[in-house]
């Protein structure tokens, strides 16, 4: 199966196994990202999801270029909704993610990693949006994720020129949280750490309240903070946390 998904203590780990094709997007490998997401969201005990590319060379090197030419637009049209839609079940899923980019991360590719929560990469990764070089632009959500993590000036110039970005510039530019010098997933693991013991349903009100405050003006954001964090503040962890503060313990979430 060219999407692998397996467990790695308290987390998931899906792989693009396509490395002959440096881990292309054919619709089929989306449909079935589709059905691991699902899966993931459905695991028992799991509290984050690591995303990665098999082989020495690519995270992913974007949509497979071989299934678009001779399309009709009706097809087009319903193909770019449909790996919006894919990435976008990313983006809410109940645990947080962690794109692990180990190599080229083009079009597709990078539009994946940016649907993640969290993106880390390897000193070998190269990030862009190359799709302008094929008389395209992106299709995946990297008009409007792109800009909204690296500002839009910088998202303008990436996506209009097709200029490639190496991990360095990534790292700097704020278009992943770490660039690793050693072990990827052992760096993956070791972040996911960072946040992996609190409490879940606190830690997607959080999520919620930023990634859709992006959307909205100042005034609605601030209102949707002030609902969140009401949820959050009726949680029993909520409580368990205060309570563990006063008594001087270790807080003992249990995600509810
Ligand atoms: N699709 C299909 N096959 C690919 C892709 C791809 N995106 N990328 C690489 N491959 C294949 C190559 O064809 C080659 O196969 P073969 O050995 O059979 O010829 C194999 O992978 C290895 O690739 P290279 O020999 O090219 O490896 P290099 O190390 O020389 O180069 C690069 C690596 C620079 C990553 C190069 O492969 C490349 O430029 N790839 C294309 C990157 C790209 O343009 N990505 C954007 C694709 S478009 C997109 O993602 C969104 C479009 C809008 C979507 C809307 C849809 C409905």
């Amino acid at each position: 199966m060219p999407v692998k998904l397996e467990r790695k203590d308290e987390f998931a780990l899906l792989t693009l196994d396509r490395p002959a094709a440096l881990n292309a997007l054919s619709f089929a490998i989306l449909a079935e990202i589709a059905a691991r997401l699902d899966e993931v969201a459905a695991m028992p005990g799991i509290r984050a999801l690591f995303l990665t590319g098999a082989g020495e060379k690519a995270f992913c090197a974007g949509a497979d270029i071989k299934e678009l030419r001779g399309r009709s637009l009706h097809d087009q049209r319903c193909g770019a909704e449909f790996g919006q839609a894919v990435f976008a079940r990313l983006d809410r899923l109940p645990v947080p993610s962690v794109a692990l980019v180990n190599g080229y991360a083009f079009g597709g590719g990078l539009e994946f990693a940016l649907a993640a929560t969290f993106r880390l990469c390897s000193a070998n990764a190269v990030f862009g949006l190359p799709e302008v070089k094929l008389g395209l632009i992106p299709g995946y959500g990297g008009t409007q994720r792109l800009p909204r993590v690296i500002g839009e000036p910088r998202a303008l110039e990436m996506i209009l020129t097709g200029r490639s970005v190496k991990a360095d510039e990534a790292e700097r530019i704020g278009l992943v949280h770490r660039l690793v010098t050693g072990d990827l997933l052992e760096a993956g693991l070791d972040f996911a750490r960072g946040f992996s013991g609190y409490s879940l349903p606190v830690l997607e009100f959080a999520r919620r309240a930023v990634q859709r405050g992006g959307d909205l003006t100042l005034h609605e954001g601030l209102q949707l903070e002030a609902e969140l964090s009401t949820l959050a503040y009726r949680t029993q962890d909520a409580e368990e946390g205060m309570a563990a503060f006063e008594e001087k313990r270790k807080p003992e979430f249990r995600d509810g």
